[in-house]
């Protein structure tokens, strides 16, 4: 059952939805191992072209539907599909306009015999998705994901969480990512549960429903679980209920029986709050686009704040120093993972996928150490260049390249700087062409309207036409130089540290 802005889809009218939109992409081109490029906000049209797409055997591609055009480009030509799904007219390749009143007024026929001839289902191994996820470099890679590794990741999350065809999650994630798309809403199809859908967080709308749908199951990133306690906290918010105290848990979240929070850290203090606000202790999961759900706190004991707990069913991890040995308990390495669920391919890109692997483990990136107990705590990532804000993955690479291409700049150093509600706040240090007079201080900190006054240049403009909202600098430093080390590589990690930018 799906539920979506006061209309209600069974599970035979989402099926029947699904078999239409199969006839209707087959008799658009669509065959197995073909691209639909799905780029619609969250919404049921969204949910059911997925599904369509794995009957017929191809590659579903979701992206941001408020990406760049630059953005768009780029993958539209790296996949190049064989259909791309939107909403609005758009003046790109071919085009199924499904906007909300398109999709109703071409209801045609269910599929016809031909267009069954796929209905057997694709094969485990075949591709089922291509996800675009940000990474050292400066342009996102397409990770390849297959029915298999969808599979047994949302069988493992079965057992791990105990999910019932009985339980009700309300998604508010965005659905172009795994998070909300594989982990939450191919989740609840698998365990054949309810969804209840909403077009994007937003904080009243989820107390409201969590509560009159009755949900039992809640999935978010950090910054949702942060401002659900915000909201909490203040009176007057125009909650519908009682501001909570702080001291008793709010007895009217009863029905949920699980919040899950994971693709960023959950801070303690978070974690802690809610529990005695909500009367929940949040569980917290990690994961990774490339491997899908790898660790979790468990179900029945206890949730450690600031842990994201163990190895789920049927995935093996390790930690790794540089000498590609395993650390002992207690000592950090890099986070390694095995498993069916990890993917095996990026998209046409074998150099990153053999950078990626050895000896059949996944490397993650992600620092950690494990406790007596085997818990893992993670500490931080090998890269200083991956920020992850929001819950979304963004490369500092792709952002200084973009800001280079600007005249007035001449260098450009981007990093991820700790942020209460974001987890880590987007921070560019520009250094101008032209020495800008006038000014004595080394890192002097501008807003955008100040930045594009000294470098004479549209900035913003030109970020909006090649970077998603989300992968814009929210503070500027105009700098005289960047640090270097002896190698000559600017040291991000002084910049973080610098007094002008720690709040
Ligand atoms: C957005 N912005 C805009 C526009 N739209 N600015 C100008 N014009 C626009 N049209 C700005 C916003 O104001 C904000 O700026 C920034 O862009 C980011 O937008 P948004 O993300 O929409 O911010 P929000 O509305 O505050 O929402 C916060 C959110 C949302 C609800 C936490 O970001 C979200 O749903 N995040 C979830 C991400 C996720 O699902 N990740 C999973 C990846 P400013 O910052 O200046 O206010 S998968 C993963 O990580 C692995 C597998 C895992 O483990 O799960
Ligand atoms: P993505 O590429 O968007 O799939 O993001 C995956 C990354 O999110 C991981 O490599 C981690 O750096 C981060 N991540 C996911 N879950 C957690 C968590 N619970 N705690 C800390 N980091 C996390």
């Amino acid at each position: 059952m799906l539920h979506f802005e006061g209309e209600t889809w069974t599970q035979g009218a989402f099926l029947r939805e699904v078999q239409r939109l199969s006839g209707c992409f087959s008799r658009l081109g669509v065959t197995a191992g073909s691209r639909v490029v799905l780029m619609l906000e969250n919404s049921p049209e969204l949910l059911f072209s997925a599904f369509a797409s794995h009957q017929l055997g191809s590659i579903a591609v979701p992206i941001n539907p408020r990406c760049s055009v630059a953005e768009m480009d780029y993958v539209i030509n790296d996949v190049e599909p064989s259909l791309i799904v939107s909403e609005g007219p758009m003046a790109l390749g071919r085009i199924a306009n499904l906007t909300r009143d398109g999709f109703r007024s071409d209801r045609g026929d269910l599929p016809s015999e031909q267009d069954r001839r796929f209905t057997g289902g694709p094969a485990a191994g075949d591709a089922a998705f291509l996800f675009y996820t940000s990474g050292t470099t400066s342009h996102p890679k397409g990770v390849l994901l297959s029915h298999r590794n969808i599979l047994a990741c949302l069988e493992s999350l079965r057992q791990a969480w105990h999910w019932q065809e009985n339980d009700r999650l309300l998604l508010v994630l965005p659905l172009f990512h795994v998070h909300g798309l594989i982990v939450a809403a191919h989740g609840s199809v698998w365990n054949g549960s309810e969804i209840v859908l909403h077009r994007k967080f937003d904080v009243e709308e989820t107390l409201r429903d969590l509560q009159q749908y009755g949900c039992t199951l809640f999935m978010g990133v950090p910054t949702m679980y942060q401002r659900l306690l915000e909201a909490g906290a203040t009176a007057g918010s125009g909650l519908r209920h009682q501001p909570f105290a702080a001291e008793q848990p709010h007895a009217s979240l009863d029905s949920i029986r699980l919040f899950v929070s994971g693709s960023a850290p959950l801070p303690a203090s978070t974690h802690g709050t809610f529990k005695r606000m909500f009367g929940h202790a949040i569980l917290e999961r990690y994961g990774m686009t490339e491997t899908l759900m790898v660790l979790s706190n468990p179900y029945d004991g206890p949730r450690k704040a600031g842990s994201v707990g163990v190895p789920l069913p049927g995935v093996e991890v390790c930690l790794v120093d540089d000498s590609r040995q395993q650390v002992e308990k207690g000592d950090i390495g890099e986070i390694w993972v095995r498993g069916k669920a990890v993917f095996h391919q990026y998209w046409k890109n074998p150099n990153a996928t053999r950078a990626s692997f050895d000896q059949g483990w996944f490397k993650t990136g992600d620092v950690a150490y494990q406790d007596e107990e085997g818990h893992f705590f993670i500490v931080g990532r090998k890269s200083v260049d991956i920020i992850k804000c929001y819950g979304f993955k963004i490369s500092a690479r792709e952002i200084e390249d973009v800001l280079l291409e600007l005249p007035s700049v001449a260098e450009v150093a981007v990093v991820g700087v700790p942020h209460t509600d974001k987890g880590e706040e987007i921070v560019a240090f520009v250094m101008p062409q032209q020495r800008v007079r006038d000014r004595t201080e080394t890192c002097v900190e501008m807003g955008a309207a100040q930045l594009e006054s000294v470098l004479r240049e549209d900035v913003i403009g030109f970020l909006h036409t090649r970077l998603a909202h989300y992968k814009h600098p929210s503070r500027y430093f105009l700098v005289d130089a960047l640090p270097r080390n002896t190698m000559g590589k600017v040291s991000k990690i002084d910049l973080k540290k610098r007094k002008e930018v720690v709040r």
